[in-house]
């Protein structure tokens, strides 16, 4: 089976997924609404693709891991939502769509973002089904580190205190590995979790993660500089709008494609002990030249 094929599959199979989750949810309000809307708003799922093909990388089913997959997209679409309130970035477009604030208005979009990271915790503790507890736990143990103060929320939390100053790139690397990175790398984590794999495998697959985490946030930067704002789906410039200190800032366009590209090398590098990588391996490569 071709690249495109295989990820157009599994991301029909995680769209399916997520718009089962709130099916017949008795409504308070417009809160699912809410949650639904940026839920099922399109973007590219690559954490929860992670997620899935990292557990098929070790051997794993997809059952084992759609829960798990689910929950880590759903944390995603919260902190999306959070992140573009009027008191974070106040953005006004994201994944082509008005913000969730800009649609339901901002208690809502709080609440629906509280709502998102609540119930994903209830939605992977649904991998008990298929796995013993001791490997839900060890997944859940991966996904509220790398969500919490200690990953993405205190890399926000860096990144809002860091707006306006000079950052050094040991700063900006720091703060991206805990903003973007560590979701990234717990997602891909809990997949080898799922299939139950150990050690070795959760550490190359951690390596393949924050590689391709590192350079996907780098591109990110990129494209707020150079990309296109149809297929974005979201403003460009907003880093300079907030005066953010960038990779592109620190480094200039030219360098920082050179940064991507030697970083996916060494993602897929981290692949080589696993005897069918080459999903991941294109995943990898295909996020190198990515516009949206
Ligand atoms: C508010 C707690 C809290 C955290 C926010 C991740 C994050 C932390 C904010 C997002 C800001 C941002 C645009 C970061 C750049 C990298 C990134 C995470 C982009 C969005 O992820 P994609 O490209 O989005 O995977 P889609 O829409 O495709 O899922």
């Amino acid at each position: 089976m071709r690249f495109e094929e295989r990820l157009a599959q599994d991301k029909e199979l995680v769209e399916k997924a997520l718009g089962n989750l709130f099916r017949g949810c008795t409504p308070h309000a417009d809160l699912y609404d809410a949650m639904n809307y940026s839920l099922l708003a399109g973007g590219k799922r690559l954490r929860p693709i992670l997620t899935l093909e990292c557990c098929r990388l070790c051997g794993g089913t997809d059952s084992a891991a759609l829960s798990l997959a689910c929950a880590v997209e759903m944390i995603h679409t919260y902190s999306l939502i959070h992140d573009d309130l009027p008191c974070m970035d106040n953005d006004e477009l994201r994944r082509g769509k008005p913000t969730c604030h800009m649609a339901y208005g901002e208690a809502t979009a709080v609440l629906a973002g509280d709502g998102l990271l609540t119930a994903a915790f209830e939605t992977a503790l649904g991998a008990g089904t298929y796995l013993p507890a001791r490997q839900v736990t060890a997944a859940l143990e991966v996904l509220a580190a790398a969500a919490g103060p200690a990953g993405m929320v205190g890399g926000q939390a860096l990144d809002m205190a860091g707006e306006g100053y000079a950052l050094t790139l040991a700063d900006v690397e720091e703060l991206q590995k805990l903003k973007t990175g560590a979701l990234i790398s717990a997602a891909a984590e809990m997949g080898v979790i799922a299939a139950g794999g150990g050690e070795e495998e959760r550490a190359a697959v951690r390596t393949y993660a924050q590689r391709l985490g590192l350079a996907f946030q780098i591109r990110d930067d990129m494209l707020d500089v150079s990309g296109d704002q149809d297929s974005l789906g979201k403003p460009i410039g907003s880093d300079a709008n907030s005066e953010k200190t960038t990779f592109v800032t620190l480094k200039g366009l030219e360098e920082c494609g050179r940064l991507v590209e030697r970083l996916t090398h060494e993602a897929v590098s981290a692949l080589g002990g696993f005897e069918e990588p080459w999903f991941l391996e294109e995943l990898a490569r295909s996020l190198v030249g990515r516009t949206n």
